[in-house]
């Protein structure tokens, strides 16, 4: 052999080893809004470690927090054009999008944390995932987001008279702006990335969420008055890009939706005990919580369920979700 063929094979030999390195490993993708180490956040990584796991090496995921992405309403285009592979989202940026998803996010539809765990890990949940697919997504799990409650710079709120004309900032989505609306508040929908800002100026008087988010996202820095109204348990979803999924053998799609599944024990696991430190951070920062009657609201609620429930397929979903136990 030539010394200059020697070189060529040798360069070819090389190169085929990069490629099969290259090969090797198929990094997906995933966006997330919330900082490293919020629970959904690690839910994914630890998603990501038992496909490496179970597919020797050849995926894994990286999980792009802290809206290195995009804001939510963002990365949802992006991941139905498939330039996200995976994007972990409330699902109220969804509403719009899947009619479906209005139904789980609609106020006080679920009695208690444990009535949704119940639900969406059953036939409802199912049917709302499999809904995604006429959307260019592909719905994997859904996780934990406790309970959304109002919060806000102001003073403390006893009653719902108390939430007349005040401005509160909520998830792009309509049935979100609807609920404050039906309160007698005004909604102002905006990306979450912009909410500390706007509390900090004024724009708005308060924004609604769960204890992890209120201080994760340091929003209990400016608004110290929180107001125990549980209003939504709105479940979190995970969903894949159908672009990127189709990517996948069958063998593959089990093993991620298996793998996203799986994340959902350690998922409310790490929740659980994430509600409860934050709820101490906020308490011992400072912030005053009060109790509300929340029949009022409930009662409030009637004309956004009628405006959603507009087809016999979603009345016959919320009606599921009501009788489960
Ligand atoms: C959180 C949720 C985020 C985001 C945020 C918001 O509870 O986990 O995905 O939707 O609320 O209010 O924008």
């Amino acid at each position: 052999m030539s010394h200059f063929s020697k070189l060529t094979a040798a360069t070819l030999a090389f190169g085929s080893l990069l490629i099969g390195i290259a090969n090797a490993e198929t990094v997906l993708r995933s966006s997330d809004t919330h900082p490293d180490g919020y629970p959904t956040v690690e839910a994914v990584k630890y998603m990501g470690e038992l496909i490496k796991q179970r597919t020797n090496g050849r995926y894994s995921i990286e999980v792009y927090h802290s809206a290195q992405l995009g804001e939510e309403k963002d990365t949802i285009e992006q991941t139905q054009s498939g330039v996200i592979d995976l994007d972990r989202v409330s699902m109220g940026p969804f509403n719009g999008i899947v009619p479906e998803t209005a139904v789980p996010s609609l106020p006080y539809m679920f009695r208690s944390v444990e009535h949704m765990r119940h639900v969406m890990d059953g036939p409802v949940g199912d049917q709302i995932l499999k809904a995604f697919e006429a959307h260019d997504l592909v719905g994997l799990a859904f996780y934990d987001s406790g309970a959304r409650s109002f919060y806000n710079t102001k003073k403390d709120i006893a009653s719902i008279a108390d939430l007349k004309g005040m401005k509160f900032r909520v998830i792009q989505s309509d049935v979100f702006v609807d609920m404050v609306n039906a309160l007698g508040a005004n909604a102002t929908p905006m990306a979450y990335g912009e909410v500390y800002s706007a509390l900090q100026t004024g724009v708005i008087d308060g924004a609604e969420n769960n204890w992890p988010s209120f201080e994760s996202a340091k929003h209990y820095e400016v608004a110290k008055h929180y107001t125990l109204d549980q209003h939504q348990i709105v479940p979190e979803v995970l969903v894949m890009s159908k672009a990127s999924w189709d990517k996948l053998s069958p063998e593959d799609q089990t093993i991620v939706r298996q793998a996203a599944k799986d994340s959902v024990v350690k998922m409310r696991e790490l929740w659980d005990a994430q509600e409860k430190k934050s709820r101490d951070i906020v308490e011992k920062a400072g912030v005053k919580v009060s109790e509300i009657d929340k029949q009022p609201l409930i009662d409030a609620m009637k004309p956004v369920y009628d405006k959603y429930l507009s087809t016999p397929e979603l009345k016959d979903l919320a009606a599921r979700i009501q009788a489960a136990k």
